[in-house]
């Protein structure tokens, strides 16, 4: 089997991953105390690339919920699906990174985590061909960015030639709890470019519709989106999409390609075949059909240059510096990250600017601009 070990971290990282933990049980049959009561055969085929199975035929998730303060720990206990997880998955501190990204990475993160690592190494000691971890986390606060930075740069050490996925959330421009948001954002985007294979920055989000040229064209609506990120401002380098429920795969293809072909422009030349679609004939429970979305797009410079600019504009002014340099940091670790922002921008901006420099090498000779017969 090819495990997964999921790590949820934060108050964001665990309120997410416990929605994530209640829709997969649903989808495998798993009941709120481990046991299976599905219809199919199918839901226990990949069952243990998310769980365990414990005595009794029971199905305990291979997570570790962690976060440096109890309350979300409790949260979590008395929650719909609480008592799910073993008690040895809880790893928590008594206090908090209050918003503070160098406590969570320096201070009261780093002495909670060799215990978070020691349940780590125990599941993935579990596993019998592990695939790899996923963290869900935020990084505008303190325990999420910087603990949750502190693990992945720890696991990345000890497993390099697994895969790490981080589904992260980014502080809003609208709603921003703190000030030093951006800065600890900017640190966190550091580390992530550096140690994580995959960071979902835009949320998967299901859609409604009755009909696949429905659901294709909801896919490409910037309003869909789950990031303030317009994609018409960039364009595509890569596309997932996955469709659920019963569906002509054929009819998937062909609208699919059909989006594509009018709107050619939005996609990367230099990428051929840069859409992936995958149909799977089982839709999420309550719907008919239902089709998610992920892209990696050039427009999500326009959000790290937002993060950037406000990181730049307290750093200048030295603003709040002494919470972070209070708990050991450097003022070039600033520096340092708010360089690093500055190359992954300028990164996206050559892999957009690429294709524009390639056009004289593109054979435009398929008819891009004809309407499909469809
Ligand atoms: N989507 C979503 N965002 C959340 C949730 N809870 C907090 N956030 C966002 O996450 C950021 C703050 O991070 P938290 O997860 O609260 O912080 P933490 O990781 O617990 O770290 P500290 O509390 O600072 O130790 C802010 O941008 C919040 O808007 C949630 O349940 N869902
Ligand atoms: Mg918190």
């Amino acid at each position: 089997m090819r495990e997964i070990v999921h790590i949820q971290i934060g108050q964001a990282g665990n309120n997410i991953g416990n929605k994530f933990w209640e829709v997969v049980s649903d989808e495998h049959g798993v009941d709120p105390t481990g046991h299976w009561h599905g219809d199919s055969d199918l839901q226990l085929e990949r069952i243990n690339v998310y769980y365990n199975e414990a005595a009794g035929g029971r199905f305990v998730p291979r997570a570790v919920l962690v976060d440096l303060e109890a309350s979300t720990m409790d949260n979590v206990r008395s929650g719909p699906f609480g008592r799910l997880f073993s008690p040895d998955s809880f790893v928590f501190g008594q206090g908090g990174a209050g918003n503070n990204w160098a406590k969570g990475m320096y201070t009261e993160g780093a002495e909670l985590a060799d215990s978070v690592l020691d349940v780590v190494r125990k599941e993935a000691e579990g596993c019998d061909l592990l695939q790899g971890f996923q963290i869900v986390h935020s990084i505008g606060g303190g325990t999420g960015g910087g603990l949750g930075c502190l693990l992945l740069d720890k696991i990345r050490e000890e497993y390099p030639d697994r895969i790490i996925s981080t589904f992260t959330i980014i502080p809003s421009p609208k709603v921003s709890d703190t000030v030093v948001e951006p800065y600890n954002a900017t640190m966190s985007i550091a580390h992530l470019v550096e140690n994580s294979d995959e960071t979902y920055i835009i949320g998967n989000r299901p859609y409604k519709a009755s009909t696949v040229p429905e659901l294709v064209m909801q896919l490409f609506d910037a309003k869909n989106l789950m990031c303030a990120c317009d994609p018409r401002r960039g364009k595509y380098l890569t596309v997932a999409t996955v469709f659920r429920g019963r569906m002509s795969t054929r009819q998937v293809e062909e609208q699919m390609v059909n989006v594509q072909n009018k709107n050619s422009s939005y996609f990367v030349e230099w990428i051929p075949n840069n859409v992936k679609t995958a149909v799977c004939d089982i839709p999420p429970r309550g719907l008919k059909m239902c089709a998610t979305f992920i892209g990696n797009s050039t427009a999500i410079q326009d959000l790290f240059k937002r993060i950037g600019e406000a990181f730049s504009a307290m750093f200048r002014r030295k603003a709040f510096l002494h919470w972070y340099t209070g708990e050991g940091m450097e003022e070039t670790e600033f520096t340092e990250a708010e360089s690093n922002m500055n190359d992954l921008i300028s990164e996206y901006q050559q892999y957009e600017a690429a294709s524009n420099d390639d056009e004289d090498e593109i054979n435009d000779d398929d008819g891009y601009e004809d309407d499909d017969e469809r």
